[in-house]
């Protein structure tokens, strides 16, 4: 494939380039916001403040320059941060639309009507809303107990209301980055190694000599911190493998590419740890030091040949000896890559632990080159009495199906809320903040019913998105800009903490989580839990027992703190003893076996599109994240809909032509509500659609009578979860599998005879 520079790189991941602002210099967006006059910005003519970027869940640091008059007018990378390297991505740089964005959620909003989604709201005063959200969850708790109330939340602001629910009694909760994310990834990494991943993975991508990745479209989905590296790679001149069924940006930058039949990574995997340990490719010694059930495994897989995996995968058994013997000569400076979004098809841990094992033959766990062991601070708690024991958690909905469920599995717990449960873990109401199940818990006609069984939904959000149609009581909360959250402690090379603080006060009469949960907490009597007036008071104790103040990280941003372990396996002296049964890095899965799971991964057939089907694929375009930007105006401006991806053979059975408006009709013949232009393409393959997720929003609520709605973002595009009947769950976790979904394009619009009538 062809060498690029990192520059060029740059530029085709993120249709900008990282770390140089996308708003355009004049016109559009900016004139919109001030007017004609277009200023420079001078550095002593703003004030800067420390953020850490809320736009996607990299979480990067950055400085907000906030003018004289009060104006946000630019946001860029912090120059110490280990996320961004001081170089945001265009969703970031472009993050203060989401505090200029016009509709936003102004003021708290009570329900006047029914419950369609559609339905009536006035405008309330926070003591109003307030009291009423108090007294209907002392109403719940005295009818079915504080259990029945669950919490579905997402991002930064959740632990605000973590704390909340805890402190008031139930830890019936769950957030859609696990079970339809990253739970079933951790698991298979946990019972390997004995430990998970979490965010940024600790992949050494920037002393790799060999990348792969499966399904992972860097720069597509951001990642920031890796794109870097990548592009870094790419210039060095390392090897990367990608294996995705459509020809992604990382893709085009790749060593190899194989386009894999989806839902067969399994076989692949599979058929490379046949030939690495076949053709004694992997590392003996490392494997005799730290691992456990080699011999095992080595039997397990002679029958998954590369011969077979042609069959299935429809990869010639060539390139997958060549890749394999790629990897191998990399070895241990190899990272298979984990991948995040890993809810593909129900057997999700079993191809995560695939991607684990592989990753352990290759020696690359633990090692420079290969994977970190990563370090964070050790910051303590704020103080507060015990929680109270709740007489049943997530965890009786989840673990006794799932025993690698590791938290809340937002799926179930949406289950218990079905007018058809009978069961004695019965969800009656809904607290939900930051996140828009509608768009994001396919089947989304569950979701929706139990939102209208439920007796009491609140909304905490910053737009009128979707989900906000099911509330009883909306509350708006400020912007990322315009609030403090708890400080950022990721896992990292090098132990380091961020602030997030507000660059200015919050605009209209919105108002950040913590104030929100506090208040809630106050009326519900749990002063106890909440020792302070002020949510930085918390922050700065807590600095404080680590040597910091909030006042030094304000002029900081971003502090380094010593690590107190070695950072790779080598310097362990071989003394190390990994989290699991074994104490080894666990290629027979003592646990996986004793739960009654296979304790290696076995191959198992997916299902097939219908005659005359395609299977739908989905993902990111670099512009967006998920729902939550569609309508920021900067972002909008970048990418306003997205295309549905379709092969030439596929648009010529249409008879289809370059952009023309399609929609979609799935395999139980659910129908899209919007249309999107096809992109015919030959990167995509012919069995496939692709459709960037996140899009074809229909939220709308009226206000006194005024239409309230995301004006820019409604109605374009289709949303995947809208032609997502059927999800596949993954036994070990609970997490939900989304890609066996099928659709037909209709050429003519399904709801003309609606709107004629
Ligand atoms: P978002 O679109 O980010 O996704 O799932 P969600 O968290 O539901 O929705 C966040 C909501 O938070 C929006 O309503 C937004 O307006 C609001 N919001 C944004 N910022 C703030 C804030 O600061 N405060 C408050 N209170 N609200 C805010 C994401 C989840 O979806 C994930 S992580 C993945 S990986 C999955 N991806 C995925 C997919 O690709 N396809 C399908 N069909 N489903 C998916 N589900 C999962
Ligand atoms: Fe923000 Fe981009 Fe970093 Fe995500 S990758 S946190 S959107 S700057």
């Amino acid at each position: 494939m062809s060498k690029l520079n990192r520059r060029q790189f740059l530029k085709i991941s993120g249709a900008a380039t990282a770390g140089v602002t996308v708003l355009p210099a004049s016109g559009g967006f900016w004139e919109a916001l001030f007017g004609e006059e277009k200023r420079p910005l001078l550095e002593n003519q703003a004030v800067k403040t420390p953020t850490v970027c809320e736009v996607c869940f990299w979480n990067c640091a950055g400085w907000t320059y906030t003018d004289k008059e009060g104006n946000i007018r630019k946001i860029i990378g912090n120059d110490k941060d280990p996320h961004s390297n001081g170089r945001l991505c265009p969703r970031g740089t472009g993050g203060l639309g989401m505090y200029y964005d016009e509709d936003r959620l102004k003021k708290p909003l009570i329900r006047v009507t029914g419950k369609d989604g559609k339905q009536s709201f006035r405008e309330a005063s926070w003591d109003e809303a307030l009291d009423l959200v108090a007294k209907k969850m002392k109403e719940i708790d005295s009818k079915y107990g504080k259990e029945s109330f669950a919490l579905l939340f997402h991002g930064k602001t959740g632990p605000h209301f973590e704390h909340l629910f805890k402190a008031w009694g139930s830890d019936t909760m769950g957030e859609p980055a696990g079970a339809q994310c990253l739970i079933a990834r951790e698991a298979g990494f946990i019972a390997t190694y004995g430990a998970g991943l979490a965010s940024p993975e600790p992949t050494d991508i920037k002393n790799a000599d060999c990348l792969v990745l499966i399904g992972s479209h860097f720069g597509e989905n951001m990642h920031n911190g890796h794109v870097q590296d990548i592009s870094d790679m790419i210039e060095r001149g390392g090897t990367i493998i990608t294996v995705d069924p459509r020809f992604s940006t990382m893709a085009a930058h790749s060593t190899k590419w194989l386009p894999i039949k989806p839902a067969t990574d399994l076989a692949l995997l599979l058929a490379w740890m046949n030939v690495i340990i076949n053709e004694n490719l992997y590392d003996k010694e490392y494997v005799e030091k730290y691992t456990y059930g080699f011999d095992l495994l080595k039997d397990h897989v002679q029958k998954y040949t590369p011969e077979w995996a042609e069959s299935v995968t429809t990869i010639p058994a060539a390139d997958i000896y060549e890749t394999a013997r790629m990897m191998g000569g990399a070895s241990p400076r190899v990272v298979v890559h984990p991948g995040r979004h890993t809810a593909w098809y129900g057997d999700d841990t079993q191809r995560s632990r695939a991607i684990a094992m592989l990753n352990a033959l290759l020696g690359s766990w633990g090692r420079k080159g290969g994977f970190y062991f990563p370090e964070r601070v050790k910051l303590p708690k704020e103080p507060h009495p015990p929680f109270p024991k709740p007489k049943w958690s997530w965890k009786d909905i989840s673990r006794g199906k799932h025993k690698l469920a590791i938290m809340g599995i937002t799926n179930e717990i949406i289950d218990h809320a079905l007018p058809e449960y009978n069961g004695p873990y019965k969800v009656k109401a809904f607290f939900i903040t930051a996140t828009n199940p509608i768009q994001s818990i396919p089947p989304q006609e569950k979701v929706i019913k139990a939102l209208q069984a439920a007796e009491f939904v609140v909304v905490v959000d910053t737009m009128p998105s979707e989900i906000t149609g099911y509330a009883d009581v909306i509350l708006p909360e400020a912007t990322y800009l315009e609030r403090l959250d708890h400080i950022r402690n990721a896992h990292h090379r090098i132990p380091n903490l961020a602030l997030r603080y507000p660059a200015v006060k919050p605009k209209y009469e919105t108002k950040p989580g913590w104030w929100i949960a506090r208040e809630i907490g106050i009326r519900l009597g749990l002063k106890d839990f909440y020792e302070w007036e002020d949510f930085e008071e918390v922050l700065d104790w807590q600095l404080r027992q680590v040597g910091s103040s909030i006042e030094e990280m304000k002029q900081l941003g971003v502090k380094y703190f010593p690590r107190k372990t070695p950072m790779y396996l080598d310097e362990y002296d071989g003394q190390y003893w990994f989290n699991t049964n074994t104490g080894k890095i666990e290629l027979y899965s003592t646990d996986l076996a004793e739960w009654g799971y296979d304790p290696m991964p076995v191959y198992k057939p997916h299902p097939e599109p219908p005659p005359g089907m395609l299977r739908l694929i989905y993902g990111r375009v670099p512009m967006h994240t998920f729902g939550r930007t569609i309508n920021n105006p900067n972002l909008f401006e970048l990418k306003k809909e997205p295309a549905l991806w379709v092969h030439p053979k596929v648009a010529k059975l249409y008879d289809l032509k370059q952009g023309q408006e399609v929609w979609l009709k799935n395999h139980k013949g659910k129908v899209s509500s919007f249309s999107v232009p096809v992109r015919i393409t030959q990167r995509i393959r012919h069995d496939s659609v692709y459709l960037p997720h996140g899009f074809g929003n229909k939220g709308r609520i009226f206000v006194d009578g005024k239409k309230l709605e995301m004006s820019r973002a409604y109605g374009r595009g289709i949303l995947d979860s809208e032609v997502m009947s059927d999800v596949y769950i993954d036994p070990e976790t609970g997490g939900t599998g989304m890609r066996s979904n099928f659709v037909e394009i209709l050429t003519e619009n399904p709801h003309k005879k609606d709107i004629e009538s």
